[in-house]
């Protein structure tokens, strides 16, 4: 085993300015114990935890500003209106759309996914056509293409990766042709940490009028995001891997298809004015948020980006940056440990197995340290197929982990060895 001694002279050559002590205190869940030891979250790209501000923000807004929104024009109602328009203004400028009318509140990635796959997909897909994904997908960007590719006689085809876990953007290239509706690709794959060349892959998709959708999922809560620089069509992700709450999430989509797609579900607020012979739409994003949205979710993920913006997506991006640098030296002194996805550009994920153990034991045992992995295929199971594993374990860092945390994970992977080596 590595000794402590050992360790000193290298966690000394990271930047430590960052306040991760300050960060750490304003997320109460991080105190807790498991099994006896304080708890070491390391389950990220699952959910993330949540600071005193959105849990606040809940509470508050349930206690003194709840009612129904666009309804009313009692008080209350007008406040939480006022609130929750608020968040989806705060969406806008966190991730720099042009208009607050390019922010549909959704229940998170998956759901964002099935939009534009039910209106935008469905309107435009005709036998024939062509979706273009990628080999290293999460499953909500695998499964709704599926289904619709199956109703429509469209055909999905997949751009492979290397065993970095890169995508081979020269493949990627040549599956663009003029039946290509859709790219759909991950902007941070959730199984390999491999954060793709998003401006190359949007600028060789709409070099072909093609529009393209990012799963921003995994990416957005490790690095600044512009959807005005990108220049991506959709955008996708969760408020819960955001250090939000679960149940919200944002579709981001140029107004020009915004307008141009049907609506999503039919119901109440999506409307304006129906009869039994015909219903006009309302406007968007209203026309995609039908029935009583999730307020209070939406409203404190608003509070979230202001917590985060008060950090900065930089300094965030750098702290978690030399976590996995230390993080990935750290794995390769372990004997019979294999790093499954070593992009040269790689998000805050250390997937791993073991020789000799399955993934499950390996999150069990660490689980009796306190500490907190996933383990299994992670929603991607063509990764795992490709990488010939049945699952990987997967610990994945936030903004509030710290290198001590990660001498804990490494030291329970050793004894993971001990036990079963
Ligand atoms: N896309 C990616 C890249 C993801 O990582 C996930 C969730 C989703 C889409 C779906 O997000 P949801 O919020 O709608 O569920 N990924 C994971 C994970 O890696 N472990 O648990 C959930």
């Amino acid at each position: 085993m590595t000794s402590a001694t050992q360790q000193a002279p290298m966690l000394s050559m990271y930047d430590t300015s960052y306040d991760v002590k300050r960060i750490r205190a304003d997320f109460p869940i991080l105190q807790e114990t498991v099994r006896g030891k304080p708890l070491v979250y390391l389950d990220n790209a699952a959910t993330a935890q949540k600071p005193n501000a959105v849990i606040d923000c809940i509470s508050h807004f349930y206690r003194h500003d709840y009612a129904n929104v666009h309804r009313g024009i009692h008080t209350l109602s007008e406040r939480a209106t006022a609130a929750y328009e608020g968040a989806r203004a705060k969406v806008q400028r966190f991730i720099n759309a042009a208009s607050e009318k390019e922010i549909v509140f959704v229940r998170g990635t998956t759901e964002a996914i099935n939009l534009v796959v039910r209106t935008y997909g469905q309107a435009v897909l005709k036998a024939g056509d062509e979706i273009l994904i990628t080999a290293m997908e999460h499953h909500s960007n695998i499964v709704p293409w599926q289904m619709l590719c199956r109703e429509t006689g469209a055909v999905l085809k997949v751009a492979p990766i290397n065993r970095k876990g890169e995508l081979l953007l020269g493949d990627f290239e040549k599956l663009l042709s003029n039946r290509t509706a859709l790219v759909a690709v991950a902007h941070m794959s959730n199984a390999l940490g491999t954060i793709n060349p998003v401006d190359e892959i949007i600028h060789l998709a709409h070099a072909r009028a093609i529009p393209i959708l990012l799963d921003g999922a995994q990416a957005i809560p490790h690095m600044p995001v512009d959807v005005q620089a990108l220049d991506c069509d959709f955008y996708a992700f969760s408020g819960h891997k955001l250090y939000g709450p679960s149940g919200i999430g944002v579709l981001y989509a140029k107004s020009e298809h915004l307008e141009a797609m049907p609506p999503y579900q039919g119901g109440g607020d999506m409307i304006r004015r129906v009869t039994f012979e015909e219903t006009e739409y309302n406007t968007v994003p209203f026309k995609f948020e039908a029935g009583t949205p999730n307020i209070a979710d939406a409203v404190a993920l608003g509070a979230t980006v202001d917590y985060l913006n008060e950090i900065g997506m930089k300094a965030i991006a750098a702290h978690e940056h030399q976590l996995l640098q230390y993080a990935t030296e750290r794995a390769h002194e372990i004997a019979g440990l294999t790093l499954i996805g070593t992009a040269e550009h790689k998000g805050a994920i250390l997937s791993f197995v073991l020789d000799r153990v399955h993934p499950h034991d390996i999150g069990t045992v660490l689980d009796h340290f306190g500490i907190a992995i996933r383990a299994g295929h992670h929603c991607a199971m063509p990764v795992m197929d490709f990488f010939g594993v049945p699952a990987t374990a997967r610990a994945s860092f936030a903004m509030y982990n710290t290198f001590e945390e990660i001498d804990r994970l490494m030291e329970g992977i050793e004894q993971v060895i001990e036990v079963f080596g």
